[in-house]
């Protein structure tokens, strides 16, 4: 397991041949940072999960690693805005590669995700996962919680995730209430953003609907979580569904009426000074997008929070012009 997958990187034997791997996963390499799986002396791994077995609806985010490493290419070559400093100067970080996935054995697939996480994790670096649809979330919240105990999580979406199940089916829309009933989040510290779906309850989770965003503003929506979340762990699941349809076209179960990717880049930046422990990005469906629409705007979302990993870790920031 450990030397399967991104063979053009990793095998070593020989120039010749074909290998069985997922040919729509492994490495670009997110914002030309060097390939790697030795994690000594590194602060994040960047990992992609490429898997959509568990959609509802239209499928396609196998591919979103890739698309987020291609469109994350025109971040890496100016200063980080609106931070003014070079987040790699400071922050060492790797892309990891893909985990390695065998679909057709779907019950393979959440042991051996939270197999690659713990892998990572255990080795003293920080995940930044690149989905694959959202259910790619539990198994990295349980080794998440593994590592830092209930997390905080702050969940972008346009869906609840928390609809019930029959206990042994895994899709896309139950993964945070089966996550909340093992108790690896803590929904007393949890907010929801951008949701605009009903579910009859709330699971204990503080849920800040797309409407009442655009009413009250970001500023009021990022103090409701940093005070919920305070001091815990905070784990950030950035389902791009939850920016409008506008901002994110590439994705499987769009829903009108929500966030701007400016609202989401503010939220995300407002989290500055949390216990930032591990961050997810998914959701991206390159079929449905545009312009690269949606890729680019998840490789930025991902990118500012490498930039306030930086900034906690000493990075200095530039500040001209107004912020
Ligand atoms: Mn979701």
């Amino acid at each position: 397991m450990p030397d399967e997958g991104d063979q053009a990187f990793r095998r070593k034997d020989t120039t010749r041949g074909r290998w069985h791997e997922m040919t729509y996963g492994g490495a670009l390499s997110f914002l030309r940072r060097n390939y790697s799986r030795d994690l000594s002396g590194v602060d994040v791994a960047v990992t992609g999960v490429p898997y959509d077995n568990a959609v509802t609806f239209r499928p396609g985010c196998r591919l979103g690693p890739q698309a987020i490493r291609a469109a994350s290419v025109q971040l890496a070559e100016l200063k980080a805005f609106p931070f003014g400093f070079d987040p790699f100067e400071t922050l060492s970080v790797v892309d990891y590669g893909d985990a390695h996935l065998d679909p057709h054995h779907p019950e393979t697939v959440i042991p051996d995700i939270e197999a690659h996480a713990d892998e990572i994790l255990q080795a003293g670096a920080r995940m930044l996962t690149l989905g694959g649809d959202h259910s790619i979330a539990y198994p990295l919240l349980r080794a998440h919680a593994k590592k830092y105990g209930p997390v905080a999580l702050i969940q972008f979406d346009a869906h609840c995730d928390t609809w019930e199940d029959d206990g042994k089916q895994y899709d896309h829309g139950s993964m945070f209430l089966r996550a909340a009933r093992e108790g690896i989040i803590d929904t007393g510290k949890s907010t929801q953003v951008g949701l605009r779906s009903f579910n009859d309850q709330d699971f204990g989770f503080e849920i800040l609907t797309s409407p009442w965003i655009h009413r009250n503003g970001i500023d009021a929506a990022v103090k409701v979580a940093r005070e919920r979340a305070g001091d815990a762990p905070v784990y950030i699941s950035f389902d791009v569904d939850g920016m409008d349809p506008a901002f994110a076209p590439g994705t499987g179960t769009p829903v009108p009426g929500g966030l701007a990717s400016w609202q989401a880049l503010e939220f995300i930046r407002g989290l500055d000074g949390l216990n930032l422990v591990g961050m997810d990005v998914v959701e991206v469906s390159p079929p449905y997008d545009h312009s690269e629409i949606t890729a680019i705007a998840a490789a930025t979302v991902a990118h500012d929070w490498l930039c306030l990993l930086a900034k906690a870790k000493g990075a200095a920031v530039v500040e001209t012009g107004r912020l």
